[in-house]
């Protein structure tokens, strides 16, 4: 069985951008990660804590073979590899690399470690943004569209890079 996932990147710590554009060819490299396609890389100011520097974000695409636990473990296993100390880093403190499982095919998933779609994913401009840059259609499952999510929250300051 095969799903198409987006999953969301984001970092503020050092080079955030080099960390970026090496994570999504982190993520290319996984042999069950088919076809990823990432969007453009954002500058965003810092949501939920603004007393950080701004965000570097984007979101990927591919079709995965993984199960959704398998696909979440695969991405904190890529986030250590970058140095991530998850007990270091406050709650929307701070990140060197940060990985979220945004949407798992249309599946709803809730369990112990894992929430799909991700719960924050309709309030972040930061995260559907580059979302809808690579799927204008996408949905997410119990909210509606994502433009309509898009037009229901500030979008200020986000910048496309490059
Ligand atoms: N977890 C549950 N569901 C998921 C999912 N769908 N995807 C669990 C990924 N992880 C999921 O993660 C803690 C645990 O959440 C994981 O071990 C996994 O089992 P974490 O990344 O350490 O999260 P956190 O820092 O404790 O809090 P939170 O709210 O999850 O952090 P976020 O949501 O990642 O927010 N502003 C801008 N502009 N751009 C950003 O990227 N990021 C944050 C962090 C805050 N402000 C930001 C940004
Ligand atoms: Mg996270």
């Amino acid at each position: 069985m095969r799903a198409r996932v987006f999953i969301g990147l984001g970092a503020n710590l050092g080079d955030a951008a080099a960390t970026l554009r090496a994570a999504l060819d982190a993520l290319a490299a996984q042999p069950e990660l088919i076809g990823v396609r990432g969007s453009s890389l954002y500058r965003t100011p810092a949501w939920g804590r603004e007393d950080q520097p701004d965000f570097i974000n984007a979101v990927a695409t591919c079709t995965t073979t993984l199960a959704p636990a398998a696909l979440l473990a695969r991405l904190l296993d890529i986030e250590r590899g970058f140095g991530r100390e998850r007990s270091a880093d406050a709650r929307w403190g701070p990140r060197t690399l940060d990985l979220d499982l945004l949407l798992y095919g249309d599946a709803s998933i809730t369990l112990p470690e894992l929430t799909v779609p991700h719960p924050y994913l309709h309030a972040r401009a930061f995260v559907l943004v580059p979302l809808l840059e690579l799927e204008p259609d996408a949905v997410i499952p119990g909210v509606g569209s994502a433009a309509a999510a898009l037009a229901r929250v500030d979008r200020g300051g986000i910048e496309a890079l490059r």
